[in-house]
């Protein structure tokens, strides 16, 4: 079925559906990296709206975890379905190269949204914000926060092998050399994974009674460590630097247990997708690289940036 999102509003009824369009292969299909969270919630809606403007059925299918061994069988169902193209972010850099060329090699377009493979051979395009740039706009942040107070610092990041927070830890890492008080204890991986991201922060803590300032690399490692902050009485003495903008992560934001937020844009980056997945269907040529909008949004701008809040 091809019903638009509820949570898009505005954007068409609820049960529009553009399937039986018989003559043509006229299917767009999207896999998100994982289902149920508002980043990839945000990203369908701007690909429902997109594909349903250029007379497209569409479809979403997400793993119920960010894992490639649940994307892998995803792919692999529709990939027999045979649609015009894929859009897909995948959950591994190296892992999902394999599926991800079946598709390829059936004749189906594959775009790459938010994340990609090393391997570029496959994709047509790849569309994402500038995530080594997110990085670094997160250690610039954080040493604002700090206000040239001393201190350790750590970075909260997901799963190795996912690009995008692959690359904003390398930006951060690359980065916070600049600030001689702010010092760099590492990266711990949450596997994506909020209660794993509480206990990280809160054992952090003990080890490093100095730490001053936490950067979680995404939405779910964000949350997690607001919570350890909260669990561990350290809510503002430590700031928190996340990526993301969730609603739960605005709250935070305006109740000050996250000091800043750097928002992406993913509904941009799924009507892009839409765009050079028709221009490859169309045998137009595409644009290989599309980067788009990152935003730091503090407690004191929230209410001039609410354009990047995500959906949920
Ligand atoms: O940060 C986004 C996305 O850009 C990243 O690739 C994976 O995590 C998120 O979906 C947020 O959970």
């Amino acid at each position: 079925a091809a019903f638009l999102l509820a949570a898009c509003g505005g954007g068409g009824q609820i049960g529009d559906s553009n399937s039986g369009n018989s003559a043509a292969n006229k299917k767009l299909v999207l896999i998100p990296g994982i289902s149920a969270e508002p980043f990839y919630i945000s990203m369908q809606c701007g690909f429902e709206g997109a594909a349903k403007a250029a007379g497209y059925e569409f479809d979403t299918q997400a793993p119920a975890k960010f894992d490639a061994a649940q994307q892998t069988p995803i792919v692999t169902g529709v990939l027999a379905s045979k649609p015009a193209a894929v859009l897909i972010a995948p959950t591994d850099d190296k892992a999902m190269a394999g599926p991800m060329k079946q598709l390829k090699d059936a004749g189906i377009k594959v775009v790459e949204v938010d994340t990609k493979l090393q391997d570029t051979s496959i994709g047509v395009s790849s569309i994402s914000s500038n995530n080594e740039q997110g990085g670094k706009l997160a250690a610039e942040t954080l040493n604002k926060l700090a206000a040239g107070k001393t201190g350790s610092v750590l970075v909260l990041n997901t799963k190795a092998g996912t690009s995008t927070t692959d690359a904003r830890a390398k930006g951060f890492e690359d980065a916070i050399k600049a600030y001689p008080n702010l010092k760099y204890i590492g990266q711990q991986y949450t596997d994506n994974e909020p209660a794993t991201a509480a206990s990280k922060v809160t054992a952090t803590l003990a080890a490093n009674p100095d730490l001053i300032g936490v950067f979680a690399t995404n939405l779910n490692s964000g949350e997690g460590a607001a919570t350890g902050l909260r669990n561990a009485g350290k809510t503002g003495a430590v700031n928190l630097v996340g990526f993301d903008a969730s609603p739960k992560q605005v709250e935070d934001l305006k109740a000050g247990t996250v000091q800043a937020l750097i928002a992406q844009d993913p509904a941009t980056i799924g009507k892009q997708g839409v765009e050079q997945a028709l221009a490859a269907i169309d045998g137009k040529e595409n644009k290989r690289n599309i980067e788009t909008d990152l935003v730091a949004i503090t407690k004191d701008d929230v209410s001039a940036n609410s354009k990047y809040f995500y959906k949920e």
